[in-house]
């Protein structure tokens, strides 16, 4: 992407219900107050910031006692795959800022509509210390933002939510790295289902630079389009201390790093959400400035003019 300049649309999405407290609406705010705008602009690239999404809860669907805030989190996912799935077709990268997790049930689906229409397999970078495959039936605590990738690998029991037979994802295209919590029932889920997790210690076993170098490899071989899904605890905590579910021993600043400049230079990133900011518990507007600082590397800022180098 270092070349290449993108037409960037900046999509705000305030949710914090998926995530069962509050402060994560806050992170929009939060991502603009930290100059994503500005710095994006800086680098050449064309930046519109289209607003927050505020949608009126989608009150065709009942209450769900295993999905708390069904309805909040439905009207954003219907929001986003709109939103996002127009961006793209008119040749934009949606840059969603979030918001919860929950809000990746809509800005995936809206890719994979497009994926679809230029019949290219879309591919999932899901960077986060959580695997975020439980759904209403596993979910220890209900909480929507612990279900995306359940929902976007098509999971039946979401069906109301969007048109039934929507293009979604193929759950082997989905990489899942830094993951270091996952619930018993979510444990036997990715198995069944063939997600393909780098957890922390395949980092700690094989470093980042070998793991995404697969990574890249097998998008590139199928032409595929890929989403990058960027969730704030993916993050050391004593790094990123403003997000609601800090799970010890994340990514370093330079593992995180060298992932946005591995993409950059892939050239294969077609869209990306910044989530689970939570500024009320953030130390001063760290989390939100590494935030940044890593979507400015993912779009081009580079230390020294030189590739990767290969595998
Ligand atoms: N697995 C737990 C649950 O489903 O309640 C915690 C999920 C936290 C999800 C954060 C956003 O990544
Ligand atoms: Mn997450
Ligand atoms: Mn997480
Ligand atoms: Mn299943």
């Amino acid at each position: 992407m270092a070349e290449s300049k993108k037409n960037i649309v900046l999509i705000g999405a305030p949710l914090e219900e998926g995530s069962g407290r509050r402060g994560a609406a806050m992170g929009p705010a939060a991502l603009r107050i930290a100059g994503v705008d500005t710095i994006l602009a800086g680098l050449g690239h064309t930046v519109t910031d289209e607003g927050d999404l505020k949608p009126l809860p989608a009150r065709d669907l009942a209450n769900h006692p295993g999905a708390n805030n069904l309805q909040i989190v439905a009207a954003i996912t219907r929001a986003l795959d709109e939103t996002v799935h127009e961006a793209a077709r008119t040749g934009k990268f949606p840059l969603i800022l979030g918001g919860d997790h929950a809000l990746s049930m809509g800005s995936v689906s809206g890719m994979a509509r497009y994926a679809a229409e230029q019949k290219r397999p879309l591919f999932v970078l899901w960077l986060d210390a959580h695997a975020d495959f439980n759904s209403p039936a596993t979910s220890p605590s209900g909480n929507m933002h612990g279900m995306p990738v359940a929902f976007f690998c098509g999971q039946a029991e979401f069906a109301p939510i969007l048109d039934a037979g929507r293009p979604m994802i193929d759950p082997k295209n989905v990489f899942q790295v830094g993951i270091r919590s996952v619930d018993d029932r979510e444990r036997e889920e990715i198995a069944e289902h063939g997600v393909n997790v780098y957890d922390m210690r395949a980092i700690d076993e094989t470093g980042m630079a070998h793991i995404m170098h697969e990574i890249i490899a097998t998008i590139k071989a199928a032409n595929g389009l890929l989403h990058v899904s960027l969730d704030v605890d993916f993050l050391d905590p004593e790094l990123a201390p403003g997000v609601g579910t800090t799970v010890p021993g994340g990514a370093t600043f330079r593992e995180a790093h060298l992932i946005m400049e591995m993409l950059c230079d892939s050239g294969l990133v077609s869209s990306l959400d910044l989530v689970e900011l939570n500024p009320f518990l953030d130390d001063r507007g760290k989390s939100a400035r590494i935030l940044v600082e890593l979507t400015a590397s993912l779009f081009g800022r580079r230390i020294l003019d030189r590739p990767t180098r290969s595998a």
